[in-house]
């Protein structure tokens, strides 16, 4: 804080507006970028990216690169036309130094139709600047003179300067961000790596290149996709198991200032993948765009199949999940206004967009069917096949189902159940490995928590229809322990527990069964992770003891350096170790009820729709039965995958 008996010349209305908006950033950093871990982390970079890629949408940037530079630094650079360093008059200040200081100006200078608004996206520059430890904007705008500011945790630490000549226009931003707000500070090259793809196949034509400059040879990645979304559909398709059944249909559509957008490919599994954004922003929770495309998708096929005798009379309509079936499909739509509603703000709730979403997925669909009968033919065998199997998974379920009132009891046998019944208390936790379940089942609490092991064979969900999962003796035990029922049967009033604990080693095989479980949940159980049932319990990384003192535990290498930097300082001479955890089968009953398991002090990570559809993506590249996108990945993703076959 300012001394007040030193206040200075400019020291005015302006300047306490500006620390006090920075000043909130910094104190609750999680309402602006949801959170501080690597999460929060990340979106640093999408924040700073999204200017620049508001600058290409607007027609005026071609190229956009994202450097991670030694030491985690971000340096983001564009071609555009240059933040202006003109005053801006209401403030009397460089119109730059306007948009790292003062909270959401980045819209007014923007200029584009589709500024962002609502979410936690579009928060704009200032909330990154406030976040960094220091932040350096370099910006040619009149293609002649360069100019330079630095800022340190939001604060100016000198005016905007001509520091140079330049000779193309352009913004560059450099930033570091600030360990003392961060809990995880080291950048994770696939996870910019698909944020940067997705916006290159959402912008058409523009090419953005990250380059990983930490190593001793640097990693480079060049995207550029002139297809857009049909490019994205190709690229979802060729990285999954199955075989595309036809070439992409795209269609778009325009009407005052809103624009819509879809790109769909069938392919031979029985998966549903429909992506959608509004203003190039993930649309998870779907909504209004998504509605109208789903409605008209199920209407278009079921006109077209009584037209020509597909479906015979006695027939009941093909439902939305069949004509889903196999289906890739990206919608995008750019709105001025967009809202973003429910949990995660990551709905769209603008409900003119449903309708021109609909009427044009009606009138085009419809037109292309008609203009080319066979490749209607292809995709409508594949909804009434899927018409078929699930008439057949129903049928199979009632006799299971009248089975399972015959035994006596129908929870699996290594489930320890808890004594309470109440939903709203109780937890259970799904374990992999025998010891780590058999500590938990000793440590728990059985009041209140219920404990599974997981054993058996992995199912490959990947090629499996509904009525498979209901045979697998891995997944099997969650359901019924679970007691909602999967699919169309789903039923969240029967969760037995209110969470849904995935308890799993830190290692590659620990991964390995969260990604299963979550995928599986993501596409049976999909309501439970909406609704913020599922959890990932976070065993402590490292054990820090100091002579006889009573143990602590790290959940991070930050924190793990705090504990030691606090160790050091109350007593310079103890000797302290540091054991990094090797396994929950390793912890005793007592430690994993203390670190991991009491609700008093555990930490456990609650999985929303995001972290399910990377799941998904993680599952179906590794489980799937194509090398290249798998090799793919795993070069990506070398850091967690290192030890897996391929
Ligand atoms: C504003 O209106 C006049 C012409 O330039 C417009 C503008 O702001 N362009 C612009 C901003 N291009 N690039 C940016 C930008 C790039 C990065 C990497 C970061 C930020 C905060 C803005």
């Amino acid at each position: 804080m300012a001394d007040i008996k030193n206040r200075d010349e400019s020291y005015d209305e302006n300047q306490i507006q500006v620390l006090e908006g920075l000043e909130a950033v910094r104190k609750r950093p999680g309402m602006y970028i949801g959170s501080t871990s690597s999460k929060g982390l990340h979106h640093l970079v999408y924040e700073i990216v999204d200017n620049a890629i508001d600058e290409a949408m607007a027609g005026y940037c071609k190229e956009i690169t994202v450097d991670i530079e030694p030491g985690d630094v971000i340096c983001v650079t564009d071609d555009g036309r240059g933040i202006p360093t003109g005053i801006q008059h209401q403030t009397g200040k460089p119109a730059v130094e306007v948009v790292f200081t003062i909270l959401h100006a980045g819209g007014k200078f923007g200029g584009g139709g589709y500024k962002v608004s609502g979410g936690l996206h579009g928060v704009g520059a200032s909330v990154v600047n406030a976040l960094s430890e220091w932040l350096e904007v370099e910006v040619c705008d009149d293609g002649k003179t360069l100019h330079r500011q630095r800022y340190e945790r939001g604060t100016p630490t000198g005016e905007l300067k001509a520091v140079g000549e330049c000779t193309k226009t352009g913004t560059r931003v450099r930033f570091k961000p600030d360990p003392e707000i961060f809990e995880e500070t080291v950048y994770d090259f696939g996870t910019l790596l698909h944020r940067l793809r997705e916006q290159a196949f959402l912008t058409a034509g523009v090419k953005i290149t990250l380059r990983d400059l930490r190593g001793e040879a640097p990693t480079i990645k060049e995207l550029q996709y002139e297809g857009g979304i049909v490019s994205f559909v190709e690229h979802i398709n060729k990285s999954r198991a199955a075989s595309t059944l036809h070439e992409p249909i795209y269609m778009k559509t325009q009407k005052d200032d809103r624009i819509a957008e879809v790109a769909l490919q069938y392919n031979d599994s029985y998966n549903e993948i429909i992506l959608s954004f509004a203003n190039n922003i993930a649309t998870t929770e779907g909504g209004m765009h998504e509605t109208g495309f789903k409605s008209a998708l199920t209407k278009v096929f079921n006109e077209y199949a009584r037209k020509y005798n597909l479906l015979k009379d006695a027939d009941k309509n093909l439902s939305g999940e069949d004509v889903r079936e196999g289906i890739v499909c990206v919608i995008s739509v750019k709105l001025s206004e967009a809202q973003f509603e429910g949990q995660t703000k990551t709905k769209l709730g603008n409900s003119d967009i449903r309708n021109l979403v609909d009427t044009m997925v009606t009138e085009k669909l419809t037109a292309i069917f008609e203009e080319r009968p066979q490749l209607a033919k292809t995709i409508l065998e594949k909804s009434l096949m899927a018409a078929r199997a699930r008439e057949a998974a129903r049928k199979a379920r009632e006799l299971t189902r009248r089975k399972s009132v015959l035994e006596s009891s129908s929870l699996p046998g290594k489930l320890a159940d808890c004594n309470e019944r109440d939903p709203s208390v109780t937890e259970i936790y799904i374990v992999e490995g025998d010891s780590a379940a058999g500590s938990a089942k000793q440590g728990r609490d059985s009041k209140f928590q219920a404990i599974l092991p997981l054993w058996g064979k992995m199912l490959n969900v990947e090629k499996s229809r509904l009525d498979k999962v209901y045979g697998n003796d891995k997944l099997m035990p969650v359901i019924t322990a679970l007691g909602v029922g999967i699919g169309d049967e789903f039923d969240i009033t029967k969760l037995r527990y209110g969470k849904v604990i995935l308890m799993a080693d830190a290692d590659v095989d620990g991964s390995h069964i969260r990604t299963l479980l979550l995928t599986f949940f993501f596409r049976f159980m999909r309501p439970l992770i909406e609704q913020g049932h599922i959890f990932i319990a976070q065993p402590p990384l490292f054990k820090i003891m100091r002579g006889r003192d009573e143990p602590r535990y790290a959940y991070s290498d930050v924190e793990r350096d705090r504990i030691l930097a606090e160790m050091r300082e109350k007593n310079p001479n103890a000797k302290i170790e540091v054991q990094r955890n090797k396994g929950l089968g390793e912890m005793n009953p007592q430690e994993l009820w203390d670190t991991t398991m009491n609700p008093e002090n555990r930490t456990i990570l609650r999985v929303d729709l995001e972290d399910a559809v990377a799941a998904d993506e993680i599952f179906t590249v590794l489980m799937g039965d194509k090398v290249e996108p798998r090799k793919a990945f795993i070069e990506e993703h070398a850091k967690y995958v290192q030890n897996l076959d391929i």
